[in-house]
């Protein structure tokens, strides 16, 4: 009687182990099942007027990404008279970088809009090494990461033409003012080259020759996503 016991009691237990390694295996394949991504994420970088929203139209279309640009996240704010918007015209119409909670909040909230997302081109963001810290921490929680920064390389003279041109027909207040583009370019030099050196360390910069024609800059970013990236 005795050993009939005991042998019902050591079946109890075998048949818990087996149930709980079942139940413990099935959570680890569901949360990392969970966690598995193909999303495939770019930062679009370079100073003001170095193509960045340009290139934007035609990657996006390429290659089905979510475009995330604060600039234009911003300007709509400005357009639809928020409380958000009011706040960075100030910023905007002298230059400067608007605060990082303040776009670094627009991001979160764009991220979390778009959860069937294949991917995200984040153009005129990261700013600051601020923002690129968030916005690794923002990707890394849903287990993915940025793949690659493509920086475009355009001389100084270049980005105040191109901007002083656009200003003729853009209606964009920081744009027709030569003294404001500078401010901009200065901005970017002292808070926004650092973002690239950010990413060095992670060996995720690309250089890219950012001036002759749109086609032309256009084909070698392509050149160089198409390297990275995985069918
Ligand atoms: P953005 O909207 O990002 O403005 P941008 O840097 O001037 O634009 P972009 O670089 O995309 O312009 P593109 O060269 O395509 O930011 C505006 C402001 O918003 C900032 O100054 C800041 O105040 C604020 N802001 C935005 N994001 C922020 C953030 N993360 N943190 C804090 N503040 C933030 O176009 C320029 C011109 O060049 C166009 O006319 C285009 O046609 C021309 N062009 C493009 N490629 C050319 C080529 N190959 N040859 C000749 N012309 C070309």
């Amino acid at each position: 009687m005795y050993s009939q016991r005991l042998e019902v009691g050591r079946l109890v237990q075998d048949v818990r182990k087996i149930v709980n390694r079942f139940y413990y295996s099935s959570i680890i394949f569901v949360d990392s099942s969970r966690f598995v991504t193909k999303m495939f994420n770019l930062i679009l970088f370079g100073p003001p007027g170095s193509g960045k929203g340009t290139q934007s139209e035609r990657l996006i279309e390429k290659y089905g990404l979510i475009h995330l640009s604060t600039g234009n996240l911003l300007r709509e704010e400005i357009i639809n008279q928020t409380q958000l918007g009011l706040e960075a015209k100030s910023y905007m119409e002298k230059g400067q970088l608007v605060p990082d909670e303040v776009v670094i909040g627009m991001i979160r909230s764009a991220l979390r809009s778009n959860p069937e997302a294949k991917g995200f081109l984040f153009d005129g963001f990261p700013r600051t090494v601020a923002q690129s810290e968030a916005l690794d921490g923002l990707l890394g929680e849903n287990n993915t990461e940025i793949s690659a920064v493509l920086a475009l390389d355009v001389t100084e003279e270049q980005l105040v033409e191109r901007l002083l041109n656009r200003g003729k027909t853009s209606g964009r207040s920081d744009d027709t003012n030569e003294s404001i583009i500078r401010a901009r370019i200065t901005e970017y030099e002292n808070k926004t080259a650092a973002v690239a050196k950010y990413y060095e360390a992670f060996d995720k910069v690309v250089r890219i020759q950012g001036e002759g024609s749109i086609d032309r800059i256009f084909d070698s970013l392509c050149k160089e996503i198409d390297l990275r990236k995985v069918a």
